[in-house]
């Protein structure tokens, strides 16, 4: 007999959350097939037939309800955000809140909310490649003792429109293009292009797009922001403004874009797998939640409108504060289940946590219920097991698509006198949601406020506060977008408008694009001006940030400390130094990175010391661009056989090419002499040549493995990239 089951095998982190969804998890471990009905199965291979040669008979239900159920399996994907990655696991703040919200879960460090992230791109579709350049979403639904709170973000800080009701419409120009549907998960063609020339208020928003924050190295090395500004509202009803931020514990790092493109052949999977194997190993990706808090008397202190959704509050003007952890530490069971039935809305709060009046988050009040109407089937998906809050639910909502409640009694309205006029509101003081008491006297209007019109001044903070490398990126990232646009009208227009950004940045991507820079007075291509308004009143204002530069905002300046979960490649073949590559295996493994092993073929090799050394790739299924660093060890044939394999110096030169660490043993210096790079390389290697240059030849094995380690901690040399126009 099959035995009964419903017992996972391995452990998994305990929460109220995950014990609620234990209770819908199916195992079919030992288990007989059934339909859906529950009536054993005898035969999954053949249909019912008039005879074995025969017609299928209409009386087959078994086949007629595995057919009808597989007809039925796909929900639309999301209108944007349609790929993305989920994880549980757990909030906890560090000290009481209370002083600026009483939202339980940010007033008590010992309570430990479970969570549910959502990591995503925008445009691209479910299938869709990780790497492509884009916004990241990163959505956070916490199973709050007071219902859910849904922080629902993306790794930048700020959006292309200030006003919800553009938001179909740059939807629709990034989106492939409607007659022929191209490109797939890009903004590099005519209509995102021809939309952002006409609209100056994305001038910051796109500064963050085409930077390297737009290519991630991984999910777990991003930040996020809440990018509009909440409120946080105490116990004595004293409201504090908020912007929320979510710093990754191993710093923000991202790669390539040639790189990006070739991961995208070779693992579209990227940043999912990445996620994933870290959860798996026990290597759980960590944030700390940060808040900028601004008291309401300060609101018109800035020179920017905290309403405007295209501006950030320098962290040099107000410190972010980090006030408790997030760690993800399980695996979702099934990716539809969890994953994609997940539904978040930026108006899931609880108590302590409220709005303000930004005309982008307004519109998102009303768009994310709405959408989860077509996508999940009805207003009936907070019931999906993954949707459900910790806390019981009771109100009159009745009946709808696929119901799962069974709402017992006569009532479902109320006042009532039959129930005792239950379920009853509840005061302010037992957990009552009170929205904040702010003051509007005002006229009904459709216009945008003055204070939003300066659209460059922190387009100009972000350009100037990056790095050298950093700043060539986004040239060259506007360079690559702008040259897939066909119309020459729409590159132009777009020089025009970052010429009002940054004249030299505009002049160096119009090199690129073999075109002059044409003077457009602004009136000119501000699209945003209503039918009868006079575009001189909606001409952008030029204004100069206070602030020159940010640090905050250039990841030159992040967490450089670590190795930990990086992903190193070891380059081996039969009759390596079985000491070379273990030791040096060893000290990376310490350091909490994985090490791969990657031969010519899979399977063994046998060192010259006649050890079996097992292969984890070949240089079939290996590619430089999956990995963060690359060492050779010693071992006379395997160096012989490497410099003759050409995939073992490609991998080398693309390694190089994109700024990686790479360290050989003295004894493997042939191979290096076989790559393009070799001639480049410094003659003397002391440590400061070794940490400006990310290549490292050394005989002293101690001396080699350290210094590896802290090149591979410093993620990318992106100095050398005057060397990027080399055919790897
Ligand atoms: Fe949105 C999804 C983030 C503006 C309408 N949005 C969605 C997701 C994220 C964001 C992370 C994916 C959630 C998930 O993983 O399921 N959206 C943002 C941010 C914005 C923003 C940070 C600006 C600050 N969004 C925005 C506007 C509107 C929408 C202005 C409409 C007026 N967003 C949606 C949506 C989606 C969505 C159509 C698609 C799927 C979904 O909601 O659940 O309703």
């Amino acid at each position: 007999m099959a035995k009964q089951t419903n017992k996972k095998e391995t452990p998994k982190p305990i929460s109220d959350k995950a014990t609620q969804l234990e209770q819908h998890v199916a195992d079919s471990t030992g288990q007989y097939m059934t339909t859906d009905q529950g009536l054993k199965i005898n035969d999954d291979q053949n249909s019912l037939k008039a005879g074995e040669r025969g017609a299928t008979l209409l009386e087959d239900f078994i086949l007629r309800e595995k057919i009808t159920h597989f007809d039925h399996e796909r929900i639309p994907e999301r209108v944007v955000h349609a790929r993305g990655s989920g994880a549980h696991g757990i909030f906890k703040v560090y000290e009481d809140q209370s002083a600026l919200t009483k939202a339980h879960f940010l007033c008590n460090p010992d309570i430990e909310t479970p969570v549910f992230v959502r990591i995503s791109t925008v445009a691209g579709s479910r299938g869709s490649t990780d790497l492509a350049r884009d916004v990241r979403g990163f959505a956070v639904k916490f199973y709050t003792q007071e219902g859910n709170f849904d922080l629902v973000g993306n790794n930048m800080p700020v959006f292309f429109i200030q006003d919800a009701i553009k938001f179909p419409d740059l939807v629709h120009a990034v989106k492939p293009e409607p007659d022929n549907e191209m490109p797939q998960a890009a903004s590099a063609h005519d209509t995102f292009w021809d939309f952002i020339s006409f609209m100056p208020e994305a001038s910051h928003m796109i500064m963050w797009q085409m930077s390297d924050r737009a290519i991630p190295r991984s999910l777990r090395m991003m930040e996020g922001f809440g990018v509009h500004t909440f409120r946080l509202v105490n116990a004595e009803g004293v409201s504090h403004f908020v912007k929320f931020h979510w710093k990754p514990l191993l710093g923000v790092h991202s790669v390539a874009w040639d790189e990006a493109q070739a991961i995208s052949g070779k693992d579209p999977d990227f940043h999912r797998r990445d996620l994933w194997e870290a959860i798996e190993s026990g290597a759980f990706p960590e944030w700390e939640l940060g808040v900028q808090i601004v008291p309401e008397e300060d609101e018109f202190k800035f020179d920017f409108d905290l309403l405007d959704p295209t501006k950030l509050i320098p962290e040099e003007l107000v410190p972010v504060q980090r006030i408790g952890k997030m760690t993800l530490n399980r695996n979702p069971d099934n990716f539809f289940a969890e994953t994609e039935q997940v539904a978040f809305h930026v108006g899931h709060v609880v108590p302590g946590i409220d709005f303000t009046n930004d005309p982008l988050l307004q519109g998102r009040l009303f768009s994310y219920t709405d959408t989860q109407l077509i996508r999940l089937g009805g207003p009936n998906f907070h019931e999906i097991p993954i949707n459900r809050p910790v806390v019981p639910v009771h109100n009159n909502q009745r009946d709808g698509f696929m119901r799962q409640t069974i709402n017992r009694g006569k009532t479902s309205y109320g006042p009532n006198g039959i129930a005792n006029n239950d379920p009853q509101q509840a005061k302010a003081k037992d957990g009552g949601f009170v929205s904040y008491n702010e003051r509007i006297d005002a006229r009904k209007i459709r216009a945008r406020s003055r204070s939003f019109f300066d659209h460059f001044s922190q387009a100009k903070l972000f350009f100037n506060s990056q790095s050298e490398p950093e700043k060539n990126h986004i040239i060259d990232a506007f360079s690559f977008e702008l040259g897939k646009v066909k119309s020459v009208e729409i590159r132009e227009r777009m020089l025009g408008l970052l010429n009002h950004t940054d004249p030299k940045l505009a002049s160096e991507i119009a090199f690129a694009l073999g075109l002059h820079v044409p003077k457009i007075p602004l009136p000119e291509m501000n699209g945003s001006v209503p039918a009868d308004a006079d575009p001189a009143d909606y001409t952008p204002v030029q204004t100069e940030s206070k602030l020159t530069e940010s640090p905050a905002l250039s990841m030159a300046n992040t967490i450089k400390d670590t190795i930990k979960t990086r992903k190193i490649a070891i380059l081996a073949a039969d009759g390596v130094n079985e000491k070379s590559l273990n030791s040096m295996k060893a000290v990376l493994v310490d350091g909490g990175a994985t090490v791969h092993v990657i031969a010519p073929k899979l399977g063994e090799i046998i060192s010259e010391e006649s050890i079996k050394i097992s292969v984890d790739e070949s240089f079939l299924t290996a590619a430089s661009v999956l990995y963060d660093a690359v060492y050779v060890p010693g071992g006379k044939n395997s160096v012989a056989t490497l410099e003759a394999e050409e995939n073992a110096v490609h991998f080398l030169n693309q390694a190089f090419k994109h700024c990686k660490a790479i360290a050989t043993h003295e004894d493997a210096m042939q191979v290096l002499e076989s790559t393009y790079f070799f001639k480049k390389l410094p003659k003397n290697y002391d440590e400061e040549t070794v940490m400006r240059e990310g290549v490292l030849v050394g005989a002293d094995e101690k001396k080699l493995q350290n210094l590896f380690v802290k090149m591979i901690a410093q993620h990318r040399f992106w100095e050398r990239e005057n060397a990027r126009k080399i055919p790897a």
